[in-house]
C-alpha cells in the first residue's frame, strides 16, 4: 500500500472516513537572506551550499541577488526545519565574526 499524506486507507484495509479540513499537509516557510555590507560573498555561497543544499552554481546565483536586489530565497521548507536552519546559519555566521541575517516568512 502506498502511504499517501493525507491518505484516508490503512494497512487493515479498513477505511478511517475523513471529516474535511480535519487533516492539512504541513505549511511551508520561506528562509530569505538579507544582504549586508561586510558578509563575504564566498562565505554565503559556503552556507548556501553547506546547509542549504544548493549546487555551487545555483548558491553563487541566490548570493549575486541578495548582493544586488538586497534578499533571496534560500529554501522553502516545514517550520521546524526552517528555524533549524536559520539558527545553524546564525551559529556558523556568529562564530566566523560575520553579520549574515536571515528571515522567515509565510511561503
Ligand atoms: N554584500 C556582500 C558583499 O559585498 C555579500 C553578501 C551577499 C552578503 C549575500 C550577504 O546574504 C548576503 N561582501
Amino acid at each position: 500500500m502506498v502511504d499517501r499524506p493525507g491518505g484516508d486507507e490503512r494497512s487493515d484495509g479498513a477505511v478511517k472516513e475523513r471529516v474535511r479540513g480535519e487533516t492539512k499537509e504541513p505549511s511551508l516557510y520561506s528562509v530569505v537572506l538579507l544582504n549586508d555590507d561586510y558578509t563575504p560573498m564566498d562565505f554565503v555561497v559556503e552556507v548556501l551550499e553547506a546547509l542549504f543544499k544548493k549546487s555551487p552554481a545555483e548558491a553563487y546565483r541566490i548570493m549575486m541577488q541578495v548582493h544586488r536586489e538586497g534578499r533571496g530565497l534560500a529554501g522553502v521548507y516545514p517550520w521546524e526545519v526552517a528555524e533549524t536552519k536559520v539558527e545553524a546559519l546564525l551559529a556558523r555566521a556568529r562564530d566566523a565574526g560575520h553579520p549574515l541575517q536571515a528571515v522567515i516568512e509565510d511561503a
